[in-house]
């Protein structure tokens, strides 16, 4: 199989990594989990993160044609609705962000929400496959972080959302609605039952003690080192490590403002009669 071409870029005010996908031959693309800046001071939003992928994508001359969320991120906006006015491709994530989209929905208490995942172009069943360009991948449901987590497998690279961390960080907390880390437990058996020379993605990388942020690791270093999950723990232990750590936790910055846009597709609240998109905050909801 064709070998992608892989580039990411690091927004240091989420941790997230934003990656493009290509394939050289067609110069088709993905890009996986984009970031809209948020300043929650001023409720401004803005475009620095999105136009640095837009610049690379024009300057390489890709064509974008999927723009894939690995879950519906609850420490940042996606910026999917951006770059596909101005760079094209179809908004995808995985078929349980219905299940997201419903338990929000009552806790915005949003009526414009919809529940079917209508906001996505696409949405992605456990084990199917599609192209970029000549490049196949295929989606696995990784749910534990949120029912709808998926990773990408895309020969010997997969992009694995929020289910691994570095492993010197660990794994993705279990806390948020619908999670759960006894399944995240098993989605992470089926990450490490890839080929041990698979390089894994990761989705955000919190660097300890100030090493450098890093975001791809390998199957064989993650069973061999990494903190939570390394071969030899059990799925209780793991269970009873995720929920001790997960009570130590705040929620992130970002929760509320990011889950009620990115279960919308990355789209912002419609306006209100005056004009102005508001988001709404829920008390004692959380
Ligand atoms: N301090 C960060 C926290 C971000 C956070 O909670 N990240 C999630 C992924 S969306 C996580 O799994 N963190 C794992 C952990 O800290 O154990 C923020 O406010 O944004
Ligand atoms: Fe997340």
């Amino acid at each position: 199989m064709p070998v992608p071409t892989l580039h990411a870029f690091f927004d240091p005010d989420t941790f997230t990594v934003t990656h493009v996908v290509s394939d050289p031959a067609t110069r088709r693309a993905a890009i996986i989990d984009s970031v809209l800046d948020f300043d929650a001071k001023s409720g401004r939003t803005s475009h620095t993160s999105a136009d640095k992928v837009i610049d690379f994508v024009k300057q390489a001359g890709l064509t974008v044609d999927w723009l894939l969320e690995t879950h519906a991120h609850a420490d940042h906006l996606s910026a999917a609705p951006y770059l596909k006015e101005k760079l094209g491709g179809k908004i995808s994530i995985g078929r349980h962000i219905c299940e997201v989209q419903g338990v929000f929905k009552k806790i915005f208490n949003a009526e414009d929400m919809n529940t079917e995942g209508a906001d996505f172009d696409h949405l992605f069943e456990d084990g199917e496959s599609f192209k970029i360009g000549h490049i196949d991948v295929r989606v696995m449901h990784t749910p534990g972080h949120t029912p709808a987590c998926l990773t990408y497998v895309i020969g010997q690279d997969a992009f694995v959302g929020d289910t691994l961390f570095m492993p010197d960080y660990g794994t993705a907390r279990c806390d948020f609605p619908g999670g759960d880390a006894a399944t995240l437990f098993r989605s992470i058996q089926k990450v490490l039952a890839l080929a041990p020379d698979t390089r894994l993605h990761m989705c955000h990388d919190y660097p300890p003690d100030g090493r450098a942020p890093m975001w791809v690791s390998t199957v064989a270093e993650q069973r061999e080192k990494n903190i939570h999950v390394h071969d030899g723990v059990t799925e209780s232990e793991f269970v009873t490590l995720r929920n001790a750590r997960d009570k130590t936790l705040s929620m992130p910055t970002l929760i509320l403002p990011a889950v009620q846009v990115n279960v919308r597709a990355g789209q912002l609240p419609p306006p209100e009669d005056n004009g102005v998109r508001y988001l709404k905050i829920p008390l004692n909801a959380l």
